[in-house]
């Protein structure tokens, strides 16, 4: 293999950078050798309302997990996010919003926020919601998911924000797991020109759901929707009702922020739960220094609210800082596939931060659309999501960059909570596809399959040494299960479930999932999860899922399909299944092939042997390894011959 080409810092970057090459080197240093002083001045970013006397009170060991930060410390999220930006940011945009219909858009100013904030906040009191309630929202991506959220950790609840493209299957299970008591929705989404019917959604969930007392509605679209009087309320009627100030509710730095919901290697997504203080003080810093935002830069991060992406760099970190964000409810491709492009030009964005497969998606289109607009604003890229692959890499900086903009490409996790690895944009040179060094405060560790952690270059098993502050405490409802993925598996580290590469340079290069979760898009799925779904199907018997390599999605799903006696295959039977998933978990989850398998390869403990089914799935038919493990090894010899009639049928 080539070395990877290097992409030094720009020359005039690093002068006005937050960090430069040797602030990094310095500052990293000390971060290591002195972790809580580290954390301890990061902190001063927050308004603390009762200061905290100790920084951390963290031990990574599997029978006695601690994971505490300014644990004594006491604050309020919104009075950070919104309230100290006022009255100076009164007047100045919080939000620019660019809806889904070219041409509809809207600004919304600090006091505008503040206001929303503050009344919702107390129509959320009014219908009973306190302090560690938790509040569902299933919202487009609108302003209302700003204010939603802050009006929530303003009374001290917890908000859980759950994809607007998930079913109201999935709605309904991460109600139920919550508890929630109040519901925030949509009267309709708007997504690409189509209407997600998120009322319709949301009153399927709710019906089985006691835990909520009452739906709240946002007028997106003004269609006419079910509504039940006494249960539901709409938004803009009882905000214009409700009192303009609402006294912030005083949390303790470990109460919990939010929960947020992501997929694992077995069967239930897990509830994620994040704290306020220590999660602040990573989100509120980082974004600061890894985007290198400076005031008077415009920031726009792609991702929809659904996921951690946009919760940390896409909401908390521009609030905590007063910056001013576009927030797009559409998607790049519609109305055609400029339309990314042509708001950065309309907003002067100048941070712009997305992810691997939607690039991989409009490099398809080639330069044309990117052509017509004036992205000279531009200044800093970033990515996220899935490793991003070198030619993807180039086109971005090249095409989209100008080949002026360095290149952040953030790896972390919705348990990290922040960002871990990332090249520092005045710091670290850009290699493609590497996420490069890590964080202040951060020690990576390579560890291999015995449990020994590599020196020097080599792969391995991506865990982290010690904790930072962002990270999640718990699996709500579910702290065992919480030690066992993460803390288990190498005693003293968190173990990510990813694979890691370093370099002779101590550069980190992620590969990609070595566990039963799947990363179609930049997003999660668990095999399990899919495969219960699959396997609910009243025709299906068994189910094995597994990933591939795909052009645009990074890997798409790949699922092997056993029918009970007396179903047919047939192409019906197989677009049947598919619907089958949308439906049960949401269009994201769609698998892309469905293989019929009269029966899948296990061992002799009846386990399924997903090594090589995922290669058969990438058509490699070679190499099957040691097989001696299949208890029929006719079906592997099956399974292969069918998939290369379906290539040859393909063709
Ligand atoms: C932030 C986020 C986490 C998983 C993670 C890894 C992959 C994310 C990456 C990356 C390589 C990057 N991932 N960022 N892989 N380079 N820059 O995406 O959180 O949705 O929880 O996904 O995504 O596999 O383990 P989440």
């Amino acid at each position: 293999m080539n070395a990877p080409e290097i992409y030094p810092v720009p020359p005039g970057f690093a002068a006005r950078a937050h960090v430069d090459a040797a602030a990094y080197e310095r500052l990293y240093r000390s971060s290591i050798d002195d972790p809580d002083a580290f954390w301890r001045g990061q902190a001063a970013f927050i308004d603390w309302l009762q200061p905290f006397t100790q920084v951390s009170d963290t031990r990574f060991d599997p029978d006695d997990l601690r994971i505490r930060w300014f644990a004594d410390g006491t604050l309020n999220a919104s009075v950070n996010c919104v309230d100290r930006h006022l009255p100076a940011k009164a007047a100045q945009p919080a939000i620019l919003w660019e809806g889904d219909r070219a041409g509809e858009s809207r600004t919304v100013s600090w006091g505008e926020l503040a206001d929303r904030v503050n009344r919702l906040a107390n129509v959320l009191k009014g219908l009973g919601v306190g302090k560690g309630d938790v509040v569902t929202i299933y919202l487009p991506v609108i302003p209302e998911v700003f204010v939603a959220m802050m009006a929530c950790v303003r009374i001290g609840a917890v908000h859980s924000v759950v994809f607007s493209g998930f079913s109201s299957e999935s709605l309904e299970n991460r109600i139920a797991d919550a508890g929630a008591k109040v519901l925030i929705t949509a009267d309709e989404g708007l997504r690409g020109g189509r209407v997600v019917p998120l009322k319709h959604n949301a009153d399927r969930a709710v019906a089985t759901q006691p835990s909520i007392r009452h739906v709240v509605v946002v007028r997106r679209t003004g269609a006419e929707v079910p509504f039940s009087p006494g249960r539901d309320l709409w938004y803009d009627e009882a905000v214009a009702a409700a009192e303009p100030w609402c006294e912030p509710v005083e949390v303790g730095a470990e109460d919990p922020l939010f929960i947020l919901y992501t997929s694992g290697s077995t069967g239930k997504p897990k509830g994620l739960v994040h704290t306020t203080g220590g999660y602040l003080v990573h989100a509120g810093t980082s974004w600061r220094i890894i985007f290198d935002w400076h005031e008077g830069d415009v920031f726009w991060c792609t991702a929809d609210v659904g996921w951690v992406t946009a919760h940390t760099y896409k909401i908390y970190g521009p609030l905590l800082n007063g910056a001013t964000s576009v927030l797009f409810e559409g998607v790049p491709t519609w109305p055609d596939s400029s339309r990314w492009w042509s708001i950065i030009e309309r907003h002067r964005v100048s941070i712009f931060y997305t992810a691997p497969t939607a690039l991989r998606a409009l490099m398809r289109e080639g330069e044309g659309p990117v052509a017509k607009h004036d992205l000279s604003s531009l200044r800093v890229l970033g990515s996220v999501g899935e490793p991003i692959n070198p030619e993807a890499w180039r086109w971005y900086h090249a095409v989209i960059g100008g080949g002026r903009c360095p290149i952040v490409d953030t790896y972390w996790q919705t348990e990290t909570g922040a960002v871990l690895l990332v090249p520092i944009p005045g710091a670290i040179p850009n290699k493609p596809g590497m996420a490069a060094k890590p964080y202040f405060g951060i020690r990576p560790a390579v560890v291999d399959a015995q449990g020994q952690v590599l020196d020097g270059p080599g792969e391995g098993n991506m865990c982290f040494a010690g904790s930072w502050p962002g990270q999640a405490r718990t699996i709500l409802h579910d702290h065992e299960r919480f030690v066992r993925t993460y803390f288990a598996p190498y005693p003293g580290y968190f173990f990510t479930g990813d694979g890691v590469r370093r370099d002779g340079d101590g550069y980190y290069r992620i590969s990609g999932r070595v566990d039963d979760v799947i990363n179609v898009s930049g997003h999660r799925l668990g095999t399990v999860e899919l495969e219960s779904a699959i396997s609910s199907h009243p025709a299906v018997a068994e189910s094995a899922v597994v990933g591939y390599p795909h052009e645009v999605k990074g890997h798409g799903v790949f699922a092997y399909v056993t029918l009970k006696e007396g179903f047919a295959e047939s192409d019906e039977l197989r677009r049947e299944i598919v619907a089958w998933v949308r439906e049960r978990i949401g269009p994201i989850a769609s698998p892309d092939i469905v293989q019929w398998a009269p029966a899948l390869p296990k061992n002799r403990a009846g386990k399924i042997l997903r090594r090589i089914l995922t290669k058969v799935a990438a058509n490699d038919f070679q190499d099957f390894g040691d097989t001696s493990t299949v208890a029929e090894p006719g079906v592997v010899d099956d399974i292969v011959h069918r998939r290369r009639q379906e290539l040859a049928g393909s063709n």
